[in-house]
């Protein structure tokens, strides 16, 4: 198995790197990132190439030269910034995936992309929100999602390319930092309680969304490309989810550790908007029956591990 992440220098890659790395061997995972110094870094630990997963000749070259036969596409404009820019949000978004679904398609590469609860809008059910249910997003990063899925399952049917993907939540971790999210704030929460014990929130304090912890996000990304196709009914995308809490849970749990945290709310509107729109809690029923997906991380163990990896971080 060849594997590349394009897109690697982010959240999810930097850590998924390391993941592939021990499922696969270590040189059987490549990492392309569009940044010279993301590349830098990724190299201090892996194979690392610079990549502009826009440049389909460049995308090719990269394919053929490692034989990759399967590509995990994480290029992404997020909910927030998308919304400062929504053309530049479509065209990397999905320019990025059909390079991903065209260079899948011609050398035979199963490929993940990661869709998102963005997918959903203020008409789908919010509460116990279904695998297959109404998809009416209110931004652009929602709109390039939903289309991303319909392409992928349609280079399924109609091409044969074996796409998979799920609907990520907001993802937690101690590694690189989130960027231009709506959820990053139960990120971020960790870094200014340890650094200065107080912290601004830019959601709503009773705005429930789902999130899962990076070791379960990981998991996901390998445990659905390894599985037997055929168990799967549904392939673009998953609904998956391991928790769901409101700013106001989360800050109470960390307050169980670090009693004199202080929180105060300023929410942004536009991350108001964005998370209001989205569901309170998803049903991940069809994640577990078809591909055994069973998260292990709760908003305990979640507080305390991210607690114990960002004081590391900062006090050094
Ligand atoms: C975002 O907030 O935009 C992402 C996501 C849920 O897809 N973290």
């Amino acid at each position: 198995m060849n594997i590349l992440v394009v897109g690697a220098g982010g959240q999810i890659g930097t850590e998924l790197i390391p993941h592939l790395q021990s499922l696969y061997g270590e040189d059987n995972v490549i990492a392309a990132d569009l940044k010279k110094e993301n590349v830098d870094r990724l190299q201090e630990f892996s194979r690392a190439v610079e990549l502009d997963a826009l440049d389909v000749k460049n995308y090719r070259e990269v394919v053929e030269k490692f034989r990759i036969n399967r590509i995990y596409n994480l290029v992404a404009l997020l909910s927030a910034t998308g919304e400062k820019n929504p053309m530049l949000a479509w065209d990397i978004n999905m320019g990025a995936l059909i390079n991903s679904l065209e260079l899948s398609r011609s050398y035979n590469c199963s490929l993940f992309t990661p869709s998102s609860i963005g997918v959903f809008g203020h008409s789908t059910p919010h509460a116990g929100t279904p695998q297959d249910t109404v998809m009416r997003p209110n931004t652009i990063y929602g709109v390039c999602k939903v289309s991303g899925e319909l392409l992928s399952d349609y280079y399924f049917s109609r091409f044969g390319v074996d796409t998979r993907s799920v609907r990520f939540p907001g993802i937690i971790s101690s590694g690189a930092l989130p960027g231009g999210g709506t959820t990053d704030y139960a990120v971020e929460v960790f870094y200014e309680i340890l650094q200065k014990g107080k912290y601004t929130c830019p959601i709503p304090e009773n705005t429930y969304m789902d999130m899962l912890y990076m070791p379960d996000a990981l998991r996901a990304c390998t445990d659905l490309m390894d599985c037997d196709p055929a168990l799967l009914v549904h392939r673009n995308s998953f609904n998956v989810t391991a928790m769901s809490f409101s700013p106001k849970e989360l800050f109470t749990e960390i307050q169980k550790h670090i009693s004199s945290a202080e929180f105060t709310y300023e929410p942004d509107p536009v991350k108001s908007e964005i998370s209001a729109s989205w569901p309170d809690s998803m049903d991940d029923s069809c994640a577990r029956e078809e591909w055994g997906w069973n998260p292990e991380w709760n908003l305990a163990s979640m507080t305390k591990d991210m607690l114990s990896e960002i004081s590391k971080k900062v006090s050094r």
